[in-house]
């Protein structure tokens, strides 16, 4: 009999997972108890999550767990970040959560420094200014729907809006908040000035909650219908990225991580926001941490090139698994194109092997013309974009960042993780994969008095080992390489 035994749920972009973990007092294991897609729809030219038939799932898991002899005592619930719901004074959910790629949110942000620059939106929230932040988006309501915003009573992020209607509670878990763009990190709260002066509506902001909080025990129809009555609902890091950053086996203090994913979240950790002017200047991002810190890190597009890339495969009746493409790119010539992989041509593209061999042409470069190019064209950038924001970390931080952590379903990609320690000339520790379920957990694992915060990196280390990949002695093509993407960029080599 294990000592505890928790519930995630991991809402990612492409897939939703329930996955119980188990503590047996010096390890955590865990087992998966249901795996489901999440699909965006399409619906009268807006991109929608599908909250309702996700929540469904997550319901089905508890009840999975239950039927299986195995209830949980505790369930947190993560997500990507930054999309909302609105609920009406009734409680009512007022339309499905849009999608951060939906295309009304293009020049919103151009809106938004229009009435206050851009770089005090910085200097206020720390936050990095990306078109996909829930600041923009509202004010696409704001301009475009605005009866919808005046109607909203609350605004809750994905995965509150699931704890609300679990457990009938309102709050705004902190990590996920910070990603809004609309938290003051000096205030330690909303920034209702800020609100104001975009003529933001203040009042539909939830309280503020720390993650290790228990919210509350199920709502009775849930209860009754899925043999829950001893579960309780936690705050986790309900920011995917928070608690996969939360999980990392860390031994000293040095490190870089890459969150490697749909997204690369590329950062370091710090106890205070970094907010300077080169930290603006490279627009990196200070979101809050499951621990109170702040992760300093930028967004670099990550894995989405590739899901797209066998998106378009498929589409086109090829089908190719995520192991086919790499195995394929082993094999593809090494450096044939250098891509930015943040390039605005990656973020939605209708299709993404197109818009990579434009970007190829479009700067002079050969096309490349077979999924295993194209899949190594897309790696090896990646791997160049890592070490170029790594180096601006050191720079920010004045800190030498010793080795580099990767966590979540990227490590799984060896060919990307050896790349990464080539490219960046620093050891890479891979691993956990399932860091962000792991860090749901442990924070679960606090919040009962199991365990305390410190206690989490050797946790996870004993539990599950991280591999270790060495760079390859000979620098020079990588240089060479990373010369190509710094004139790409417009940047200056060093
Ligand atoms: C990763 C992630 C990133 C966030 C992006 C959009 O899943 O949460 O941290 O920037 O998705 O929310």
């Amino acid at each position: 009999m294990p000592k505890w035994r928790g519930m995630a749920a991991d809402l990612g972009a492409s897939n939703g997972r329930t996955v119980l973990g188990e503590y047996d007092g010096a390890k955590v294991s865990l087992a998966e108890v249901s795996r489901f897609s999440n699909v965006p729809i399409n619906l009268g030219g807006t991109l929608y999550w599908n909250f309702l038939g996700l929540f469904r799932e997550v319901v089905a898991g508890l009840s999975k767990s239950s039927s299986q002899g195995k209830p949980p005592v505790s369930l947190g619930i993560d997500s990507w970040a930054v999309d909302f719901g609105l609920l009406d004074a009734s409680g009512e959910l007022m339309q499905n959560p849009r999608h951060y790629r939906d295309h009304h949110n293009e020049g919103m942000m151009q809106e938004v420094f229009a009435r206050i620059p851009g770089a005090i939106v910085y200097e206020r929230t720390g936050i990095q200014l990306m078109q996909i932040n829930t600041l923009y988006q509202l004010m696409f309501l704001r301009l475009y729907r605005p009866a919808l915003l005046q109607g909203a009573k609350v605004l809750l992020l994905f995965p509150d809006l699931m704890i609300y209607f679990l457990t009938g509670v309102k709050i705004a878990e902190f990590t996920n908040a910070t990603t809004t763009q609309l938290f003051n990190p000096y205030l330690g709260t909303w920034d209702q000035e800020l609100m104001s002066k975009l003529d933001l509506p203040r009042q539909i902001f939830a309280p503020i909650v720390s993650p290790f909080q228990v919210i509350g025990p199920l709502r009775p129809d849930i209860v009754s219908a899925n043999r829950t009555e001893k579960l309780s609902v936690v705050t986790v890091g309900e920011h995917d990225t928070a608690s996969a950053v939360f999980a990392i086996p860390y031994e000293a203090e040095n490190y870089a991580y890459i969150s490697s994913g749909t997204w690369s979240l590329v950062g370091t950790v710090s106890e205070k926001p970094l907010i300077t002017e080169l930290t603006a200047k490279y627009n990196f991002t200070n979101e809050g941490g499951v621990n109170g810190n702040y992760r300093v890190l930028k967004n670099v597009m990550g894995l989405w090139l590739l899901q797209e890339v066998l998106r378009r495969l498929d589409q086109a009746g090829q089908s190719f698994s995520y192991s086919d493409l790499s195995a394929l790119a082993l094999k593809a010539q090494a450096f044939e194109c250098v891509i930015d992989p943040d390039g605005s041509d990656f973020l939605a593209p209708v299709n993404m092997i197109e818009a990579i061999q434009a970007y190829c042409l479009r700067t002079h470069q050969s096309k490349p013309s077979n999924p295993g190019a194209i899949s190594r064209v897309i790696f090896e950038s990646l791997a160049l974009k890592y070490r170029f924001v790594i180096e601006k970390l050191e720079q920010v931080t004045g800190r030498s960042l010793e080795v580099i952590h990767i966590v979540g379903g990227g490590v799984h990609n060896e060919l990307l993780c050896q790349m990464t320690a080539d490219a960046t000339h620093k050891p890479v520790l891979a691993g956990p994969a399932e860091a962000t379920i792991i860090g749901n957990i442990c924070a679960q694992l606090i919040a009962v008095k199991e365990l305390g915060p410190a206690e989490v990196p050797l946790l996870v280390r004993n539990s599950f080992p991280p591999q270790v990949y060495t760079p390859q002695k000979d620098r020079s093509a990588w240089d060479q390489a990373y010369l190509k993407l710094l004139s790409l960029m417009g940047e200056r080599g060093a």
